[in-house]
């Protein structure tokens, strides 16, 4: 892709940039803008080993990638372009958003402490932009809020930030401009910069993940999200996928993995790990020190917070990872369905399929039905809760996923091993003896409450 028709002065003039371009940008420097790169996959990609600069240990962007770079004497060039993308956020299910480099979230800008960072940002959105690099020390005129530290950038026209990276961290970049509206529609992106020597609270691992919390309202059957949605978001995602679409975490048993997530919803999110315990090593304020942590299975993300989990990968299997709250572990159909738990239909089936052929009971008995049935959907629409297991429907949506610990994961392996082979006699199994006595007596509902039918094998015969 060739940005040879924008204008030199896009970025080189301007009051925006004089100060900038006099300071520290040399002319020569600015002659030729970096080529892009843009995604077209919405799958993990390998992490990027640092090919030039000061080496480290790379993160992996769940569902996501890392932002090539160039070195130019001694400054690190990255090339991010603003624009309509179409991002699929699970198989069956493209949405389109806004983002960079043909996604969303935009590429993960992975650097080292003290680096020189040299972003140009090209817009090809349909109105102006700009970026806002979340957490950062930078110097006041770089940060990105439109009208209040620099003009937004124009339609078709190249801007420039520039700044050291002065401390190590997990940080987010998104618009400062029109941001409900670019928000809404995915634009952001994940910025990770690793420590430049070895540091007391930045332990080294063996696994770096990082992902950024969003959220959607895209109604069954369209594509776009609608942009003045405040709560009832109806698609929960971790970078833009949601369950099934969301990879496992994939580690080799005893690696000690570090996860970083950040948040951009407008709501916050406690991110839950079963079988380890971990501790939070990081705020959006850097490094946490030790003896401040206290290990916990489940921390809340705020709106606007990053957060690094810690912990050593030493249970083998597959464990469940994902927000806890329920309503953001399934995806679009689920949120408006009434609740018709104990109801009673019989008799009210017929002559309602009389007035409304298609009328169908969900959700009498619990709703896990619906992982199963083959609903009729509209088109690019999820399930509501789907993803196969080794033994069944998952039921889950949304921002779920699984953290796979495997012995046999050779270091560096990236890639999803399959279901785990519960070892015999560690697997969860059917009672076949007599049953016990307290089970065999359920209590009687008592006369004060509402007269609920307890629902009993085979008299839903309505499908
Ligand atoms: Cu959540």
């Amino acid at each position: 892709m060739s940005n040879s028709h924008l204008p030199r002065r896009a970025f080189l003039g301007g009051a925006a940039f004089t100060a900038v371009a006099a300071a520290s940008v040399s002319r020569v420097a600015l002659a030729a803008l970096p080529e892009p790169v843009i995604q077209t996959s919405a799958a993990t990609a390998a992490p990027l080993a640092p090919p030039n600069g000061r080496p480290y240990h790379p993160v992996v962007t769940l569902n996501g990638w890392t932002c090539p770079w160039r070195m130019n004497n001694g400054v690190k060039e990255f090339h991010l372009v603003a624009e309509p993308v179409e991002r699929e956020m699970a198989p069956g299910m493209v949405a389109r958003l806004w983002g960079y480099n043909g996604q969303s979230p935009g590429p993960t800008i992975e650097v080292v402490e003290g680096d020189r960072v040299r972003i140009f940002v090209t817009n090809k959105l349909p109105e102006h932009t700009t970026i806002h690099w979340h957490g950062q020390r930078l110097p006041n005129g770089m940060d990105g809020v439109g009208g209040l530290n620099q003009k937004q950038i124009p339609v078709g026209k190249t801007y420039v930030y520039e700044f050291e990276a002065r401390r190590p961290g997990t940080f987010m970049y998104h618009p400062h401009a029109d941001e409900m509206v670019q928000m809404a529609m995915g634009m952001m992106g994940f910025w990770v910069t690793h420590p430049k020597t070895r540091h007391p609270h930045i332990a080294d691992v063996q696994r770096d993940f990082c992902f950024l919390l969003n959220a959607f309202d895209i109604e069954p059957g369209a594509s776009v999200p609608k942009i003045n949605t405040m709560l009832d978001f109806n698609l929960w995602t971790w970078n833009s996928r949601a369950f099934p679409g969301i990879d496992s975490l994939n580690v080799r048993l005893g690696d000690r993995v570090r996860v970083r997530v950040g948040n951009l919803t407008m709501t916050n999110h406690p991110i839950h790990i079963h079988g380890h315990e971990f501790e939070v090593t990081g705020t959006d304020g850097g490094p946490t020190p030790p003896g401040s942590r206290w290990p916990e299975v489940t921390t809340d993300v705020a709106v606007g917070q990053m957060r690094q989990l810690e912990f050593v990968a030493d249970e083998e299997g597959d464990w469940a990872m994902h927000c806890h709250k329920s309503h953001h572990t399934m995806n679009a159909m689920g949120h408006d369905v009434p609740t018709l738990i104990g109801v009673n239909h019989q008799g009210l089936v017929r002559p309602l399929q009389r007035a409304a052929p298609d009328y169908m009971v969900m959700g009498e008995r619990g709703m896990a039905d619906m992982g199963e049935m083959q609903m009729e959907l509209p088109d690019n629409t999820l399930p509501m809760m789907t993803g196969q297991g080794p033994y069944g429907p998952i039921e889950m949506g949304g921002m779920f996923t699984t953290l796979k610990v495997r012995r046999e994961q050779k270091p560096g392996d990236h890639s999803d091993p399959g279901w785990f082979q519960q070892p015999p006699g560690t697997q969860a199994f059917e009672w076949t003896g007599a049953p016990p006595a307290a089970a065999a007596a359920p209590q009687a509902p008592t006369p004060a409450t509402v007269n609920v039918r307890k629902p009993g094998a085979g008299d839903h015969k309505h499908h």
